[in-house]
């Protein structure tokens, strides 16, 4: 088997990856260690930034994303029983999409089936080969056969716990990282969400946000212990505990039902650099992650294979590996920017085990800040809505 471009991983990085290339003509196999049932069944991300809907229509999948995804022109922050709402659209031309990345994953797996690309799911064992030289080959088993691609490029787009990054040369790898000591707590219910817009509660009992997939289904998550177990959690406790971190208004709104889906997911910040070595690239949550708290994971997988996409196909049309060279690097700007704005978010609205009444303080008056000062809630809200590329 040959093609131009090997993409390991079907997430959202590895497929809108395979789109932009395939409208530019550029070819692609993607390779997924998954079936197709279990990726679309991962509930993940759910806001969108408009540079993230535009690359989607860019590639001719927005149909339903225009349909069905909810325009957010503002969502809230509370702290400590207040609420101050940030008007994206006011303070900066611009707004979100709620639509959930599994749709998106959906969308895409759909439109790279109805162009007749091919994606291997199941596919185990994956491994890369000579990517320091001209002509990479990935190998891996199906069915308890063995297979083989040769290829011009690899992407590796799979994820956090994948095989590309721990494929780099020993040493060329320089890592960033801070684990938080917290994890969140998501709940998807079938009930409407408690309100019209996203509220990020910092509560002393810990964080607490309400979002949402359609005006019927909801989604919610507390912060809770890094070692909590989900099976401690019934449907009742995480509804008190919800209410309990929300203001009396948002809490009295909210609708209680039976859980459709729970799990904990840990928190990290994450960056590894370079992006690249020889033919191998890195992008999504391969090369980096955020805490959710700035809903920017999805969101730097789009803007990561924007760059990639752009450097491959310059490479196609006119030969030059300018592009490539620059990848990394341009990249890597844009990574470090959503990085801190997550860790700040994330920083400002959890309550952290050895807090003392300093920090905590110190919060309190950051939140008092953005309710003061436009100056402050733009710089929020043009980093929400995300930089441009
Ligand atoms: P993915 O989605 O993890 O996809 C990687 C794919 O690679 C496959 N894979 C392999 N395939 C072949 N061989 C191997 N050895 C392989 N190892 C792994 C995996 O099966 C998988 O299919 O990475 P990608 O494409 O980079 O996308 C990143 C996003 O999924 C992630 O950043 C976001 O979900 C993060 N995130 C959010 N991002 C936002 O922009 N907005 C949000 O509102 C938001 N909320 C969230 C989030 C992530 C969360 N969790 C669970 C971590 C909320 C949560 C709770
Ligand atoms: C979600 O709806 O899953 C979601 C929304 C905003 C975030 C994180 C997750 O910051």
């Amino acid at each position: 088997m040959r093609t131009q471009v090997a993409i390991i991983g079907s997430g959202p990085a590895g497929l809108l990856l395979g789109q932009l290339l395939h409208r530019a003509g550029v070819e692609s196999v993607i390779l997924e260690r998954r079936s197709k049932d279990y990726v679309l069944s991962r509930i993940r991300a759910g806001v969108l930034e408009q540079g993230t809907t535009d690359l989607l229509s860019k590639v001719g999948v927005d149909a339903r994303l225009k349909a069905e995804g909810l325009p957010h022109e503002g969502f809230a922050i509370g702290f400590a029983n207040r609420r101050q709402r940030i008007d994206l659209k006011d303070l900066t031309g611009q707004c979100v999409t709620v639509y959930g990345q599994t749709e998106v994953t959906r969308d895409l797996m759909a439109a790279r089936e109805a162009a007749g690309l091919t994606t291997v799911y199941e596919a185990e064992g994956v491994s890369l080969d000579a990517f320091d030289g001209a002509s990479p080959r990935v190998h891996w088993t199906k069915d308890g056969r063995a297979h083989d691609l040769a290829c011009d490029f690899i992407a590796g787009c799979d994820g956090f716990h994948g095989v590309s990054r721990a494929s780099a040369p020993a040493g060329a790898l320089e890592t960033f990282e801070r684990v938080y000591p917290f994890g969140w707590l998501g709940v998807l219910a079938d009930v409407p969400p408690c309100s019209h817009e996203l509220i990020y509660a910092g509560h002393d009992r810990g964080f607490a946000l309400c979002s949402m997939r359609s005006p019927t289904r909801s989604r919610y998550y507390i912060q809770c212990g890094s070692d909590e177990r989900v099976e401690n959690w019934s449907d009742d406790r995480f509804w008190d505990e919800l209410r309990h971190r929300l203001d009396p208004d948002a809490a009295a709104n909210v609708v209680t039902g039976p859980s459709i889906e729970k799990s904990i997911a840990p928190l990290r910040s994450f960056v590894a650099e370079p992006l690249r070595f020889g033919r191998l690239f890195l992008a999504g949550d391969a090369a980096h992650i955020v805490p959710p708290t700035g809903a920017k994971g999805l969101n730097l997988a789009a803007s990561d294979v924007h760059y990639l996409s752009e450097a491959l196909i310059e490479r196609y049309a006119d030969r030059s590996e300018a592009g490539l060279d620059a990848y990394s690097g341009r990249a890597l700007a844009r990574i470090w920017k959503s990085e801190r704005f997550s860790w700040w978010m994330t920083s400002l609205l959890h309550r952290f085990a050895d807090q003392n009444a300093f920090e905590r303080r110190m919060q309190e008056a950051e939140f008092i800040y953005l309710e003061e000062s436009r100056a402050a809630r733009t710089s929020l809200a043009e980093n929400y809505v995300g930089l441009p590329y």
